[in-house]
């Protein structure tokens, strides 16, 4: 159980987000959801403040009366530049500051594999490893991740990065055997990351309890957290639906899969 009196939940309503919604106070006394536009099924110990992340005014006032954060907004794959810059990079910019502004304690951030995307799937790697972003995606989530190294380093505010790998219903391809972070784990993972007495910073990843592993996840033993669910459990089905691949396939080859592959998003949708 988390002690904050009220959680600030960005990005509430993306999937991840909904699916956070359901840990309920788990979360924080009061969850003030914000989005760019306004969330409905409001529980009881729920508020609504849309936002646009790119907008410090409006994030200073969402912020304001938080003293945790959970960071899930933004642009969620590869995309145009422009979004990238106002949604990623200067909305992690604004919440921090704002959070430095208004004495946020701590913040959960929602960082991805694609942080990491190119080490080698032959690679065990852990949350010190250098970043090697696959994406100008995966750009903008090493600079956040920074963000919460730099703001914890001079100002104290506790940050959980948490690489998230592949988090949906359920595992449909061969990478997401590693990568899969059941909608249950993920929740727990967060909760964890509010709910541990001390973090300092911390980069952990997100994923489920799957016995094919890249990553060292002893950070999120740390937390306390234990996986419920393993991708191991649909091995047969999506073996039976899918093919090896060629293993020098960038996407076969890399931890980031089809983000290794692909070209450059501007010259690509011109
Ligand atoms: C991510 O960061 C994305 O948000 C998600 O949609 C998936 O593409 C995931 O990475 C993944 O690589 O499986």
């Amino acid at each position: 159980m988390t002690d904050f009196q009220r959680t600030l939940l960005t990005g509430a309503g993306g999937a991840l987000g909904t699916q956070l919604r359901k840990s309920g106070t788990r979360l924080g006394k009061v969850v003030r959801l914000s989005a760019l536009g306004p969330c409905e099924n409001l529980e009881a110990h729920e508020e609504d403040f849309p936002a646009n992340l790119a907008d410090f005014d409006e994030v200073s006032k969402a912020v304001k009366g938080c003293d945790a954060i959970i960071h899930m907004g933004g642009q969620s794959l590869e995309g145009p530049w422009k979004t990238i810059l106002d949604a990623n990079i200067t909305g992690g910019y604004n919440i921090y500051e704002a959070a430095r502004q208004h004495g946020v304690k701590r913040i959960v951030y929602a960082s991805s594999v694609h942080a990491i995307g190119f080490y080698e799937r032959t690679e065990m790697i852990d949350g010190n490893v250098p970043t090697r972003p696959d994406s100008l995606y995966g750009v903008s989530k090493t600079f956040v991740e920074n963000l919460g190294r730099y703001y914890f380093d001079k100002f104290g505010i506790e940050t959980v990065c948490l690489r998230i790998g592949s988090s949906f219903p359920e595992p449909t391809d061969r990478r997401h055997l590693i990568t899969w972070l059941s909608y249950r784990d993920c929740r727990q993972l967060v909760e964890k990351a509010l709910s541990a007495p001390r973090v300092g910073f911390m980069i952990a990843y997100g994923m489920s309890n799957n016995s094919e592993a890249f990553w060292d996840n002893r950070t999120a033993a740390v937390l306390g957290y234990k996986p419920q669910d393993s991708a191991d459990d649909f091995r047969e089905q999506v073996f039976a639906k899918t093919t090896q691949g060629d293993p020098n396939d960038p996407a076969v080859r890399f931890q980031g899969g089809s983000f290794c592959a692909a070209g450059h998003y501007e010259d690509e949708n011109k």
